[in-house]
């Protein structure tokens, strides 16, 4: 019975010294200690034992189970640092690792164009307002003093949803839309995006305009001259910019100019950006026709007004020396980067 209780302590630690992992561990305790272990089938033979021999046998049985605990114990401690350790060194952070820069964006030429305009005239004292980008033909055209089959539809090429509704071609319906809402004075400036079938390097099927209006008893176009210019003089950075008005035509401003500024690369000198000339085309404008105060509710013997409309990507390209419309829509990463 001695030898047994020896042999049953060597086969134990031998099994433990081969277990791998807890789930091993796990497999010899219950090999050695469980209901139907090893230590149990010795303890069964303790009724074999003579009875003068139990005491002995009895502590030489305890005292294994003890041993038997304890290297279990051991083994267990052995094992639990071996898997923290491995655990650690596969989740090992190097919190001192060089991280990747993350590359901050910037905002798109128009857009920069866009905030600087409105904030432009927001210091002169206009307001901001917006308009739907599908239009019905009465708010494009006929509000406008552009009746259906008249000639000066061709100036706009249009893009129609139905026979009554179009992609607006320009940002003047908002006009309408704000002298039929809001009585004068009014000062307002009116962004937004607009379509006509054009593509080429100077024309885009979807551009974006800025539309200004004002109306208020005896407006002249001495005041649409003198926000031009100062417009001008602080979009291009230039206190000595000088704005030239030559007549043109729009159905809804009687008079209609096409609006020059001083080039802002040469100050007037002439050079490659404004073709030699010294000047640079930079909007349409005029004095609101009196038809088109009418059609808006507003009384045109008591009041007069001054519009105006302008390209954002136009004014984007002659800011900084962009020599073709494409390259504001193709989002080439390298041409983007430049406006930060
Ligand atoms: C108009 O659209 C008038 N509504 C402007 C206006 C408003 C005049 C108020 C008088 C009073 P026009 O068709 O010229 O006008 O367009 C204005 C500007 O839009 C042009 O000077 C040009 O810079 C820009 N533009 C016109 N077509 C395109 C296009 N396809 N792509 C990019 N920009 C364009």
């Amino acid at each position: 019975m001695q030898e047994k209780i020896k042999t049953l302590i060597s086969n134990a630690k031998n099994a433990l010294k081969s277990a791998a992992n807890m789930s091993d561990l796990n497999s010899v305790k219950v090999a050695f200690l469980g209901k139907s272990g090893e230590l149990t089938s010795v303890l069964r033979g303790m009724k074999d034992v003579p009875n003068d021999k139990k005491p002995l046998i009895g502590k030489l049985v305890n005292e294994a189970r003890d041993a038997i605990q304890s290297f279990i114990q051991e083994k267990e401690r052995i094992l639990i640092a071996k898997e923290t350790a491995e655990k650690l060194e596969k989740e090992k952070i190097d919190v001192t690792f060089k991280g990747t820069k993350k590359e901050l964006g910037s905002l798109h030429p128009c857009t920069l164009v866009i905030e600087e305009i409105l904030d432009i005239f927001t210091n002169l004292g206009f307001t901001v307002k917006h308009g739907p980008e599908v239009e019905t033909d009465f708010y494009n055209f006929q509000a406008l003093n552009i009746p259906k089959d008249h000639p000066a539809r061709e100036m706009q090429d249009t893009f129609y949803i139905t026979e009554d509704l179009l992609l607006r071609t320009h940002t003047s319906p908002v006009q309408v839309r704000t002298m039929q809402s809001v009585k004068p004075p009014i000062r307002v400036v009116n962004p937004g995006k607009v379509y006509r079938p054009d593509d080429d390097a100077t024309h885009s099927p979807m551009f974006q305009q800025i539309e200004g209006l004002v109306v208020d008893e005896g407006i002249t176009m001495c005041d649409l001259k003198g926000i031009l210019e100062e417009f001008a003089k602080r979009l291009f950075n230039d206190p000595n910019a000088k704005t030239r008005l030559r007549p043109s035509f729009f159905p809804f401003t009687e008079p209609s100019v096409e609006v020059d500024v001083t080039c802002s690369m040469c100050h007037g000198k002439g050079c490659r950006l404004c073709k030699g000339t010294g000047w640079i085309e930079v909007l349409g404008a005029g004095i609101v026709n009196p038809k088109v105060l009418e059609n808006s509710g507003i009384d045109p013997e008591k009041y007069s007004g001054f519009a105006f409309g302008l390209g954002i990507e136009r004014i984007a390209m002659i800011k900084y020396g962009i020599p073709d419309m494409r390259m504001l829509f193709e989002n080439d990463i390298r041409f983007l980067k430049q406006f930060k």
